[in-house]
């Protein structure tokens, strides 16, 4: 079925980078965060339905969706207050892995119960598309959905794993991708089950109208 797929340039998967005993370091890190900012449920823009996806983010930017859109902001939008520090050993996967010298800004916390998805679709709401995305997979197995540069390409299918780590850099960066499920009962991380996500990015400095 994925004969014909090739993993774009700059797709890098790292299975298991984290050991057990760091996705519990880590866990607990997200948990001080999420008790700061808690995890709430970003409406779509225009049409305002909720996502099945609960968001929240750690570092001085985060990316939030309300019925005006999608953007980068310094504060929670329910509870108003800046976003949690970025936690010390994401900041060190970001130096290991990322290649890229300036510093994330944003991390994005994305929980998904045992029903919640993530459609198809392009991350471009940074200014600084040529800077990598890391992300780390914790708790239940996803089947994670991998295309190309336009919709209608093909796409391959790769479950991520808890302690499972993916550098985005180059084409990859650019390509459509999305997750179709959760395997409930596949991790025994989070008491409760389901999947975070964690997604570290740069935004970069608006470009002004005229350079756009
Ligand atoms: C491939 N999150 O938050 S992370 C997102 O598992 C998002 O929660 C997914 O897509 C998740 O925007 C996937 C891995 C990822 C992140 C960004 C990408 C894969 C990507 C950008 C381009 C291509
Ligand atoms: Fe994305």
């Amino acid at each position: 079925m994925n004969a014909a797929f090739q993993l774009p340039e700059g797709f890098r998967i790292l299975p298991g980078c984290f050991s057990r005993s760091q996705q519990e370091s880590l866990l607990l890190s997200v948990r001080e965060g999420i008790a700061l900012a808690p995890l709430y449920r970003p409406a779509m823009p225009r049409t305002g339905q909720l996502l099945s996806v609960r968001m929240s983010n750690f570092g001085p930017l985060g990316w939030i969706s309300e019925k005006a859109g999608y953007r980068y902001a310094p504060h929670h939008p329910v509870t108003g207050n800046p976003w949690p520090a970025l936690p010390q050993i994401l900041q060190n996967l970001w130096n290991d892995v990322s290649g890229w010298a300036e510093n994330p800004e944003a991390c994005l916390i994305n929980y998904y119960d045992q029903k919640a998805r993530l459609g198809l679709h392009i991350d471009a709401d940074e200014n600084a598309i040529n800077a990598p995305i890391v992300s780390v997979s914790l708790g239940d197995q996803a089947l994670y959905r991998l295309g190309g540069q336009m919709r209608s390409d093909p796409t391959r299918s790769l479950r991520l794993s808890s302690g499972d780590v993916v550098v985005l850099a180059g084409t990859a960066r650019r390509c459509y991708h999305g997750v179709d499920r959760i395997y409930p009962g596949t991790s025994t991380l989070l008491p409760k089950g389901g999947r975070i996500n964690l997604t570290m990015r740069v935004v970069g400095k608006p470009q002004s109208k005229e350079e756009k």
